[in-house]
C-alpha cells in the first residue's frame, strides 16, 4: 500500500528512534510525501567542524549506510584520523568515523560558504539517494545544556558521550532556542500535512527542542486533530537512551502517561506498546485517543507495520490501496 498523491506525512524526529520509525514509514508511504524535521540542539562543533548527529543519523539510515551496530555513524568505517587526533591528545572522547569525517566536512566547508544548514543537509540527502525530505527545525544555533549537580552545567553531547549519561541532573536548556526562527517550509510542511508523527524519540532533548522553537508549538496547536505521539517508554524503560532517567530527574512519571502529558498541547492521539496496555485509560483521560500496539521496531520491517498499524488506525484516508 502507498499513499495518494496529496496525502503528507510529518515527522518530527530526534536521532535513532525517528530513524527507524521513518526506515519503516517510507515502505508504507511514497517517500516524496514524507518529510521529517529533525531537532539541531544535539548539534556540536569539534575539530573546528559543524556536527549534526541526527540529520545525519536519518539521512544514513534512510540511505541503508547507517552502522546498525551502534546506530549512529556509518558501516564499513574506519578510524584513522581519531586515532591520529587522540596521539596529539585532542578529543578524542566523541567518536568520528573517516567516512562520517567527510559528511562533517563538507557540511561545515558548505556553511562556511554561506549556505543554510537546510540547504547543505538538501545536498547531502539528495547525494546519499535519501527519499524523504529532511528538514532541520531551524538554520539557527541551538544548543542543549544540561545542569548536573556534580558537574555544573554541560553541552549535551559531553553530558550524553564523554559522560555516558552516567550523571544525574537538575535540569535542560535549549540556549539559542528563544531567538531561533524554523527553517525555511518548516510550518508551511506541518500546516499542510494530513498526519503529524511525533517519533519515538527523547520528548525531553530530542523533540523538546522541537516544540520550542518560537511558532512550531503554535502550528502544532493549530493542527492538534492530525497529530500522533509514539511512545519511546515501554515498560518504565527507554527505547534506546537516557530517556527514562532524564524523566524521572526532572520530575516526571516514567511511564507513556508522562510522555503523554508532555504532548497534551500538541497531540490528540498516542501510540503506546501492548506491554503498557494498562495506562490507556489514564492516557484517554488526558483526552487524548489511544492505540496499543507492539512498539518495538528492530526491523524495517517491523517499524514498516507499526506505521501500517498507525496509519490505518487514526489516518486511513492517507492509506490508499
Ligand atoms: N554516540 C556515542 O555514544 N558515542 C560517540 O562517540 C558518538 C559519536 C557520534 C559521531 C557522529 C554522530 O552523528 C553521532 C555520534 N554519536 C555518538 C551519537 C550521538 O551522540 C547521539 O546519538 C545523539 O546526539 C542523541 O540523539
Amino acid at each position: 500500500m502507498k499513499s495518494s498523491a496529496s496525502a503528507k506525512i510529518v515527522v518530527l524526529s530526534g536521532g535513532v528512534g525517528a530513524a527507524k520509525l521513518l526506515n519503516g514509514l517510507q515502505k508504507v508511504v511514497d517517500p516524496k510525501d514524507i518529510t521529517a524535521i529533525v531537532n539541531v540542539a544535539d548539534d556540536t562543533q569539534l575539530h573546528g567542524l559543524h556536527i549534526s548527529p541526527d540529520l545525519d543519523t536519518i539521512a544514513y539510515t534512510l540511505a541503508g549506510e547507517i552502522d546498525p551496530k551502534k546506530g549512529w555513524g556509518l558501516k564499513n568505517e574506519s578510524w584513522n584520523a581519531i586515532e591520529m587526533i587522540s596521539r596529539y591528545g585532542g578529543v578524542d572522547w566523541f567518536q568520528l568515523g573517516d567516512r562520517d569525517l567527510g559528511t562533517h566536512m563538507y557540511r561545515t566547508h558548505r556553511i562556511l560558504q554561506g549556505n543554510s544548514l537546510t540547504a547543505v543537509t538538501q545536498e547531502i540527502a539528495t547525494s546519499l539517494k535519501v527519499g524523504i525530505r529532511i528538514l532541520p527545525v531551524s538554520d539557527n544555533p541551538i544548543s542543549t545544556f544540561v545542569s548536573t549537580a556534580t558537574l555544573g552545567e554541560i553541552e549535551f553531547q559531553e553530558y550524553f558521550v564523554r559522560h555516558q549519561h552516567n550523571v544525574e541532573i537538575e535540569d535542560v536548556s535549549f540556549k539559542g532556542i528563544k531567538e531561533a526562527e524554523p527553517g525555511p517550509n518548516v510550518i508551511d510542511e506541518i500546516m499542510s500535512a494530513s498526519a503529524i508523527i511525533i517519533a519515538p524519540s527523547n520528548p525531553i532533548v530530542s523533540i523538546g527542542p522541537i516544540l520550542g522553537v518560537p511558532g512550531i508549538s503554535e502550528a502544532l496547536q493549530i493542527q492538534k486533530a492530525s497529530t500522533v505521539a509514539v511512545s519511546g517508554i515501554i515498560n518504565g524503560k527507554a527505547l534506546k537512551g537516557p530517556a527514562d532517567r532524564m524523566l524521572l530527574e526532572l520530575g516526571h512519571e516514567v511511564s507513556p502517561t508522562g510522555v503523554a502529558r508532555i504532548y497534551q498541547n500538541v497531540a490528540s492521539k498516542f501510540v503506546l506498546d501492548n506491554a503498557d496496555a494498562q495506562y490507556t485509560t489514564d492516557i484517554e483521560k488526558l483526552g487524548f485517543t489511544c492505540l496499543a500496539t507492539d512498539t518495538v521496531i528492530p526491523s524495517q520491517k517491523k517499524s514498516a507495520r507499526l506505521c501500517s498499524t498507525i496509519l490505518s488506525t487514526f489516518f486511513p484516508e492517507v492509506l490508499k490501496t
